[in-house]
């Protein structure tokens, strides 16, 4: 019952009447391996990178002072910092001297909120997991050392001030961060494989998705998902990414349900995640059925919800899958409602466009900086968390005025599109075809 719920909420039904063009291709294994000297693949990240974060989490577990960990809240993030969690627990540290900090509701590890936060529990030790990362002065001010776990996109440099980072982005394919923490933190102790194997394969489901298939690079995890089938692995992603979606934005009782679950199956039982789970599910019906208006080229699809609740990725996820057009490349759902006086926004690349190779790829964050690219001072305006994330799924928050400025570049709702079966709806004898497609 409860699964075929959960079915319902994570397809289109809309989708699933039409036939999909087949990608045979498994995408995510297409970009070549990053070399060493002797020819050897460099993966999941460098070496040095790797040797110095163990080196790091060894130090942390003797130390016997405060730890902060800052994963990231969804599925990924979650998997990554309960996979560390479990390796200084394991490496002997005790469990009082950890905490965790998730940041407030639209805010961020880099604000100054999440300082203050931060600061007051003057961490010895602090481990940002899987959060994207950016030049800025260190997080704290007081003496301590930070590690760095991530596979977004940086820029050269694009890290706090003094930190050491491990970063899986330059090595493809490119592992999530509970697949590279999992990489790193293995071989610390005997007893982790059990521990950790089966979140390694939560957080790299939860970021890259059901079809993923494990070929090396990636480990092979045949006796994990013998012990853990694949489909309760993928159930317990959507219920532990539905309290960061969930109007209460309760990460917290995601991470609690990560942490002491031995399972996949032990948290498919959470009453709390299941709670928030029918929340998101009802949201992302309602707001499914926002009509598309198209960018001036037609490259854009933007579908505009106004909901507190997280729902405006599973919405661009969905319609990206759903809308044909040959020249479809991003969809972009935008949320007017998840905090006051902005919009958030997610992109995701169309399905019929990502299939396209080479000079072609569709890459979202370089997508939308050309639409400003012209225009420096609304770039500014639309500031630092423009056009973040991973480039086949970007997004952003940004001021409501630069939104409405930036769909007037993008040519929203000009392209006034005329094919067979468009007709215009019979609600006044004034209708035409030209102002049906022009009204708001
Ligand atoms: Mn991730």
């Amino acid at each position: 019952m409860a699964n075929s719920l959960k079915r319902k909420a994570n397809g289109f039904e809309g989708a699933s009447k039409t036939k999909k063009p087949k990608v045979d291709i498994p995408e995510y294994h297409l970009p070549p391996s990053r070399t060493g000297q002797n020819g050897e693949i460099i993966w999941p990240a460098a070496e040095e990178q790797i040797d110095r974060a163990r080196t790091i989490i060894q130090e942390c577990a003797k130390a016997e002072k405060p730890v902060v960990i800052c994963p990231d809240k969804d599925a990924d993030g979650l998997s990554s910092g309960a996979i560390l969690h479990h390796t200084l627990t394991s490496l002997g540290l005790s469990p009082s001297l950890i905490s965790t900090y998730f940041p407030a509701k639209g805010c961020n590890i880099h604000d100054e909120a999440s300082k203050e936060a931060l600061s007051a529990k003057s961490p010895a030790y602090l481990f940002v997991l899987d959060q994207g990362s950016r030049k800025t002065p260190p997080l704290i001010d007081s003496s301590h050392k930070c590690l760095i776990i991530d596979h977004h996109f940086a820029e050269e440099g694009g890290f706090p001030q003094g930190v050491d980072y491990v970063t899986a982005h330059d090595c493809p394919p490119v592992a999530t961060s509970a697949l590279l923490t999992y990489h790193i933190c293995l071989p610390l102790h005997p007893d982790l494989g059990e521990k950790i194997s089966w979140l390694a394969a939560l957080g790299t489901h939860g970021d890259l998705g059901g079809t993923l298939k494990w070929q090396p690079p990636f480990p092979d995890m045949t006796a994990t998902f013998k012990e853990h089938p694949k489909k309760a692995i993928m159930d317990a992603v959507a219920l532990v990414n539905a309290p960061r979606r969930s109007s209460a934005y309760n990460v917290e009782d995601a991470w609690e349900a990560v942490l002491s679950a031995t399972s996949p199956g032990s948290l498919l039982e959470n009453g709390k995640l299941r709670e928030a789970s029918g929340e998101v599910r009802m949201e992302t019906e309602r707001c499914a059925h926002a009509p598309p208006k198209f960018s001036a080229d037609a490259t854009i699809a933007v579908l505009t919800i106004f909901s507190s609740a997280q729902v405006h990725p599973v919405i661009a996820t969905r319609w990206a899958g759903f809308l044909k057009s040959n020249k479809l490349e991003v969809v972009m759902c935008a949320n007017e409602g998840y905090l006051p006086g902005k919009v958030n926004f997610s992109c995701r690349v169309a399905k019929s466009a990502r299939a396209r190779d080479g000079d072609e790829k569709v890459n979202i964050i370089k997508k939308l900086e050309g639409i400003v690219a012209d225009n420096v001072e609304l770039r500014e305006r639309l500031g630092e968390s423009f056009a973040r994330g991973h480039k086949e799924a970007s997004g952003g928050i940004v001021g409501k005025e630069e939104w409405e400025e930036f769909k007037k570049l993008m040519g929203i709702g000009e392209n006034i599109r005329k094919k067979a079966g468009d007709t215009p709806k019979k609600t006044g004898q004034k209708n035409t075809l030209a102002n049906y497609f022009t009204k708001k």
